[in-house]
């Protein structure tokens, strides 16, 4: 195999730490304050490609820093850690992992769904702390079949998300930056008007500079007291001083996360709420996904080096 200087950034999967240290030499980037820009001043120019995650990246800083990267590998769907305007103005490839863990961050939104609206983890809670026995019956919650749902960004986890609600009866709805040609729900012009069209958002949109915030305090009101909202896709893509101003207000009935802004701190004003649901970002996180994700990562690395091109490269 060509000789090409890898570069680890921020902690992967075992299997993917392992395989890049005996396949490739892999050198991992020393934590910040613990001598890594000194070990960048000295080194930072030889290396070729960066194996990184979506939780870390190759953000601005580090990407100057290794004057000839010509390639970063990414872990997940997710790129936003990773400065793509530098890589693509520099000539840097940058791939991901799509479409395989597609199925289980659907799951995951459909999961948020039903418990939130039905209140499976409040009710859970219920039992555990003995109030059935104390309290009597559990309150009622939200039907959650045939609702109308708004989908924001209809990419390739949105669509498997609708595919799978369409088993619930659900009549639904997206915002997309342009309208996806070929699918027969309703496209709404803007984030807001998706809002105001249906009683459960759910974000699905791509983090980065472009969605920054979409879902800010005008969609939120939009979507109302009786509204819901779910978020799978990034912390960034909602503004969570807002939505969480809107929980504590009872201007929103609820929301499912699995993302956040700065994870993995959650809003402490979200803690005692029952009318959310809380995932550790755990979307793409099963045995198997996560296999097949560290799978294409390393025929990703595998391609690159032996071919000089990626299989499943970013889009700027
Ligand atoms: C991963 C994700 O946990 O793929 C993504 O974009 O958010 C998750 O599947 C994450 O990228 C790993 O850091």
């Amino acid at each position: 195999m060509k000789n090409i200087a890898v570069l680890q950034v921020g902690p992967l999967m075992p299997a993917v730490q392992e395989s890049i240290r005996e396949d490739y030499d892999a050198v991992r980037l020393p934590d910040a304050g613990t001598g890594r820009e000194e070990f960048l001043r000295l080194q930072g120019a030889t290396f070729e490609v960066a194996v990184t995650s979506g939780k870390f990246g190759v953000g601005t800083d580090l990407m100057r820093a290794l004057p000839n990267l010509r390639a970063v590998i990414n872990f997940g769907v997710g790129y936003d850690t990773t400065d793509v305007a530098q890589a693509t103005e520099r000539g840097i490839t940058v791939s991901n992992t799509p479409d395989v863990l597609n199925d289980c961050v659907a799951d995951t939104a459909v999961a948020l769904y039903l418990d939130v609206l039905r209140k499976i983890s409040a009710a859970d809670r219920y039992v555990r702390r003995g109030d059935w026995l104390s309290r009597g019956n559990f309150p009622l919650a939200t039907k959650a079949s045939g609702k109308k749902v708004g989908i924001l960004g209809l990419g390739r986890i949105g669509r498997v998300i609708a595919r799978r609600l369409e088993g619930f009866d659900c009549d639904i709805s997206y915002h997309s930056r342009t309208a996806v040609a070929g699918v027969a729900y309703r496209y709404a012009a803007s984030p807001v008007e998706l809002a105001a069209g249906c009683e459960v958002l759910i974000v699905a949109a791509a983090g980065g500079p472009a969605s920054a915030r979409l879902v800010d305090a005008e969609v939120i009101d939009a979507l109302g007291p009786d509204g819901y909202l779910i978020n799978i896709a990034r912390g960034s893509v909602v503004d969570e001083e807002a939505l969480v101003a809107a929980l504590l207000a009872g201007r929103l009935a609820g929301a499912g996360l699995d993302v956040f802004v700065e994870e993995p701190k959650v809003p402490e004003d979200l803690l005692s709420l029952d009318s959310v649901v809380l995932l550790p970002h755990l979307g793409s996180g099963s045995n198997e996904t996560r296999a097949q994700m560290a799978e294409l990562t390393l025929a990703n690395l595998r391609s690159y080096v032996t071919t000089g091109s990626v299989l499943t490269a970013v889009q700027a």
